[in-house]
């Protein structure tokens, strides 16, 4: 079969010939049901018998890999699409640098790679989890059909980790895979693995905040797993960051738009100081203070996702040839690490200073560099918004040290600005800088569903372009009561 093209013949799509690797395709078309089940429990909450404008991938060109139509959600053909193998690739970093890249698991590494494929499984369907009520409050069909293209594809991205334990993992693999569709994003007994994928989704704001920044923790993480000498979850990975560039989309340009409306709403109503927060809210928009908050919280619990700045698990993911850097080829330099350093903010004597480890262990720092960097283009975006209808204030990533519960800063305390503050300083200034419930109350209020074509709820700006170019009274959903 081309590699390029996915076959629709079985019931499984596929472009890795599941139609002659019987023992994988009847693995899968076992777990298949357990899928359908979970998404019927788990997945987006009303809604499954409209049809959406979904798009599909039916290739791995990157010249034309989608295609668009009306798609009921438990219809969507979830497939295993692997991009394709690039000729003689080798192990582009650690101790077997130059090497042939692994087509089969090497044995001494495979309870790390395992565990690798099942945390990342394990993050898919908890964010379609932690999503599932949101269409009903959608301001729009435009971004509900949005919402619902971003769950049917990390239902597909979490196919994809399960096609990798089942090829390649035996009967530990397909263990796994049932584990997947058994723990539940913020269930006490059986949680979600990482920490921020057990924390309420509640509004459409921390949807956009949850694609801004979490799925950009996907994209550095897929980014590194991308490198991996073991190939088909190399191959895997590429793939899956051609859909995942639309998640971070959404993200950005939601927030654009709720920053837009907000500021046109001001300026309409002659509000000429944006922190006057009740008397923007008063406009029935969110202000910009409680934007600014509900960032520093995703913006906090996203780092989480990055590990300890220093971490040996991160080490030995490198050495293996597992787990590589964000752009490791387009990297200059030994590709080993054995001598080098890099700087890492830690906690020296009540102080934040950057102190020079081995670069081996500061791997998980690094990537999370690379994340901040990443995030800060969509930040000059939105202050651009603010500034050009003039206003002064800016949105702006809290330090490192805000608000953590992973690593070196997890048992402090900081400001935003990376003061160090005592406990009680905290309590009494926490909602300055967090969501309160009272912010949440208000932000509820505003989220009534809006489902007339063509039309969006008074607190968000509609899109500057429609999606797959469609006119602005296009019907996104053709929702079914
Ligand atoms: N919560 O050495 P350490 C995505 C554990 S998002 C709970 O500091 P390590 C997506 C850690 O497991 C991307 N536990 O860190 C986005 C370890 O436990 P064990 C998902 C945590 O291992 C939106 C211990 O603490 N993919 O795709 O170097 C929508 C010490 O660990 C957390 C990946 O993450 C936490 N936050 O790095 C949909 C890639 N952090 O082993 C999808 C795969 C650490 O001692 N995962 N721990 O029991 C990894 O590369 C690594 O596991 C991590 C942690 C980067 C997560």
């Amino acid at each position: 079969m081309n590699i390029m093209n996915v076959d629709y013949s079985t019931k499984i799509p596929n472009n890795v010939n599941l139609s002659e690797d019987r023992q994988v395709l009847k693995a899968l078309e076992g777990w298949h049901p357990g899928y359908i089940d979970w998404w019927n429990d788990m997945g987006p909450d009303g809604f499954q018998q409209s049809l959406v404008y979904l798009r599909t991938a039916y290739s791995v060109d990157p010249r034309g890999w989608a295609k668009f139509d009306y798609v009921r959600m438990p219809d969507y053909r979830w497939g295993i699409l692997l991009a394709p193998q690039e000729e003689n690739r080798v192990i582009p970093f650690g101790e077997n640098y130059g090497e042939p890249a692994w087509q089969e698991v090497p044995g001494e590494h495979r309870a790390m790679l395992r565990r690798l494929i099942v945390i990342q499984g394990d993050t898919e369907p908890a964010s379609v989890e932690q999503q599932r009520h949101l269409g009903k409050t959608a301001p729009s069909l435009y971004d509900l059909r949005n919402l619902f293209q971003v769950n049917v594809e990390e239902g597909r991205h979490l196919w994809a980790m399960v096609y990798l334990l089942q090829k390649y993992f035996g009967r530990d693999g397909r263990e796994e895979a049932d584990e997947l569709l058994r723990r539940r994003s913020g269930d006490a007994d059986s949680p979600r693995m990482l920490g921020a994928f057990n924390e309420a989704t509640p509004d459409w704001l921390s949807f956009f905040m949850f694609t801004y920044f979490t799925d950009r923790d996907g994209k550095m993480q897929l980014h590194s797993l991308a490198q991996s000498g073991f190939d088909p979850l190399s191959r895997t990975c590429r793939f899956m960051l051609t859909e995942e560039a639309h998640h971070m989309f959404v993200g950005e340009t939601g927030i654009s738009r709720v920053v837009q409306r907000t500021c046109e709403a001001m300026k309409a109503a002659g509000v000429s100081d944006p922190s006057d927060v009740a008397g923007v809210r008063a406009l029935g928009v969110i202000d910009l203070p409680t934007i600014q908050k509900k960032l520093n919280l995703h913006y906090s619990l996203s780092l989480d996702l990055f590990g300890s700045e220093v971490s040996t698990n991160g080490a030995n993911a490198y050495n293996a040839g597992i787990k590589g850097r964000y752009r490791e080829t387009q990297i200059d330099d030994d590709h080993r690490l054995q001598n080098s350093t890099y700087p890492v903010l830690k906690l020296v004597n009540g102080e934040i200073k950057r102190v020079d480890e081995p670069a081996l262990t500061a791997l998980n720092m690094r990537l999370r560099d690379d994340y901040t960097q990443d995030c800060a283009k969509g930040m000059l975006r939105w202050n651009k918004i603010i500034s050009l209808a003039g206003y002064h204030f800016k949105l702006t990533l809290p330090n490192v040290a805000f608000h953590r519960q992973i690593g070196e800063f997890k048992d402090i305390h900081a400001t935003p600005d990376g003061v160090l503050i005592d406990d009680a300083t905290w309590k009494a200034r926490k909602s300055e800088w967090l969501p309160s419930s009272d912010d949440g109350d208000f932000i509820s209020s505003l989220m009534t569903p809006v489902t007339g074509i063509g039309e969006f709820a008074p607190w968000i700006s509609p899109p500057k372009v429609g999606i797959d170019n469609k006119p602005g009274d296009f019907e996104y959903v053709k929702i079914e009561t």
